[in-house]
């Protein structure tokens, strides 16, 4: 996971590693390799497996124990966070999905066509996370949809901080949706919640189905997945139903759709889906 880094969390108590000369705080130190031998082992087939150890992951330099210390004062802050915000969606009845996937996956177009396509039904806002570049915040407000754009620099992921901001500039209406694309990586945004009331994962058929072994967390953590460009079925050996088996191997819960966000084909079961999710959850807050 990318929080044992610690790039870019120097508010972060204990910091994780020395700061180097180059600022950037990775040292290097020449022919030591290994003091960590408790975290891998090597398979019969000569594969390495990282992450055996308690943390679930590498870090170089850095013991298990001090690995998990740093997790939990990262997500423990990011937790405290997204619970406001999913007060503040609940309060409002705001009904917010993060969308995560892979870069190129086709999140921005489906927000584009989902926006033009229920302009009559939902009213519907953006944040949109990307490293650098506020391009697809533009390509929202092109649909006439209100968007803001965060820049994580060199981060990999948005934190419930980041979109607690950005929804109190953007004061998405009551009664509304807000859609939040999280930066492209399969990996990062799994363990952040934003507080939402759903993940959604977006993967594409030239990706190939084995994305859902390879990047379990990602598909345990989402509540539905989209398999876009369906449209390029017919010029790929993608086979969907092996895909879906994949992804439900991962996380049985798992709802799948097929669509395409170019040709609109199965967008209507996506917006089935949306509708009768944001009624379920206003019921429920309402209860609560
Ligand atoms: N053929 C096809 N291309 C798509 C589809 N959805 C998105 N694309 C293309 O995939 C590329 C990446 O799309 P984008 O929406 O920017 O993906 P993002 O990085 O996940 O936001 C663009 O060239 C899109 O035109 C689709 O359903 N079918
Ligand atoms: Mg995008």
């Amino acid at each position: 996971m990318c929080t044992v880094c610690g790039c870019g969390t120097s508010a972060i108590e204990g910091h994780t590693h020395e700061v180097g000369d180059d600022g950037h705080g990775h040292h290097h130190h020449d022919g030591h390799h290994g003091d960590d031998h408790d975290d891998h082992h090597h398979a019969e087939d000569g594969s390495v497996h990282y992450g055996k150890g308690i943390a679930g992951v590498h870090a170089p330099g850095m013991s298990q124990e001090r690995i998990i210390q740093v997790e939990k004062d990262i997500l423990s802050k990011n937790d405290a966070y997204a619970a406001e915000n999913r007060r503040h969606f609940e309060r409002q009845g705001v009904f917010a999905l993060n969308f995560v996937s892979s870069p190129g996956s086709g999140k921005t177009s489906l927000l584009v066509r989902t926006i033009k396509d229920l302009k009559d039904r939902l009213s519907i806002s953006v944040i949109e996370g990307d490293q650098q570049t506020s391009n697809d915040a533009a390509r929202i407000r092109e649909t006439g949809a209100r968007a803001i754009q965060i820049n994580t620099g060199k981060g990999c992921h948005l934190d419930a901080h980041m979109v607690g901001h950005a929804v109190e500039d953007l004061a998405p209406e009551p009664g509304s949706a807000l859609f939040i694309e999280n930066v492209g990586n399969l990996v990062c945004p799994a363990a952040f919640d934003l507080g939402e009331a759903h993940k959604v994962v977006v993967l594409s058929v030239t990706e190939g189905e084995d994305k859902p072994l390879k990047y379990p967390d990602m598909f345990a953590a989402a509540d539905l997945m989209i398999l876009n460009k369906a449209d390029l079925l017919p010029h790929l050996d993608f086979n969907t139903g092996f895909c879906i088996a994949n992804a439900l191997r991962v996380n049985p819960r798992l709802q799948t759709l097929t669509v395409s966000a170019r040709t609109g084909e199965g967008m209507e079961a996506f917006y089935a889906w949306l509708e009768a999710s944001a009624a379920r959850r206003a019921i429920r807050s309402k209860v609560a």
